[in-house]
């Protein structure tokens, strides 16, 4: 059932990918098997959810490095034991921005730790800019927490002070992040070490250099969440994957 993978889109959120697969078929033409639709094929967990589209799949990863680790070795395996070959695993998520506006779709260069330390590249970019959508190729901050590791003073526990928040977040922007999210690190670091060919691109929600909390409209996330199914469905026909 899997030995035809080209491409493993990974989110978040179930509905998320469920709404992302059945946008693919719609964007991509692909054709489903009679009789049977669109349909979570692992229906037996709650863990995550996983359609098949053609030579798509999208799953969802939940929060965070644990999270999204478990599910690249597991996802890892699958496609070896189904003799998948040619596999790219794309990210899409959500982030905040640093020094960016709103909406703009960031494709990570590198994944650092809230350490700041390093690793990564890719053909995104190029596709990205064809299609008219604000998009920065940059380092991505990722960390394991949402609230103080991403210096937000906004949690329910908060150890330093607004002007070592706004440090943290500066030194970050000097050594080149513009958006930080929570899956980054373990993508590039599980996937590079088995071979798979990997992307992250994540919409920005807010720019953290102004503010801590995210406050859009759910139409205009709506629209900021489709860019980056443009410039994922521009990525697929460039492979020439769907028939
Ligand atoms: C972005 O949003 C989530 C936290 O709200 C996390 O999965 C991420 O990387
Ligand atoms: N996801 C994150 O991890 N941080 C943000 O600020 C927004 C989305």
């Amino acid at each position: 059932m899997f030995g035809d993978t080209k491409v493993v889109c990974m989110g978040g959120s179930s509905n998320r990918m469920k709404r992302l697969a059945e946008d693919l078929v719609a964007e991509l033409g692909i054709r489903l098997p009679t009789g049977q639709g669109l349909v979570n094929v692992i229906p037996n967990t709650d863990r995550y959810v996983m359609y098949k589209a053609g030579p798509i799949v999208c799953v969802n990863h939940g929060m965070g490095i644990p999270s999204i680790s478990i599910l690249l070795h597991e996802l890892a395996k699958l496609m070896s034991l189904a003799g998948a070959t040619g596999v790219t695993f794309i990210r899409l998520g959500t982030c905040g921005g640093l020094g960016i506006e709103p909406g703009t779709i960031c494709i990570s260069t590198r994944a650092l730790s809230c350490q700041l330390q390093p690793y990564f590249e890719q053909v995104l970019l190029q596709l990205a800019s064809g299609l008219n959508i604000e998009t920065v190729s940059a380092v991505t901050l990722c960390t394991s927490d949402f609230y103080e590791e991403q210096g937000r003073t906004d949690g329910a526990v908060c150890e330093f002070s607004m002007e070592q928040r706004n440090e943290f977040l500066q030194r970050a922007f000097e050594a080149g992040v513009r958006n930080i999210e929570m899956e980054s690190l373990a993508l590039a670091a599980i996937t590079h070490r088995l071979g798979i060919r990997a992307a992250c691109i994540a919409v920005s929600m807010l720019d953290r250099l102004k503010h801590d909390r995210l406050e859009h409209e759910p139409s205009l996330l709506a629209d900021f969440q489709n860019r980056m199914l443009r410039i994922l469905a521009a990525f697929i026909k460039s492979r020439n994957i769907c028939g």
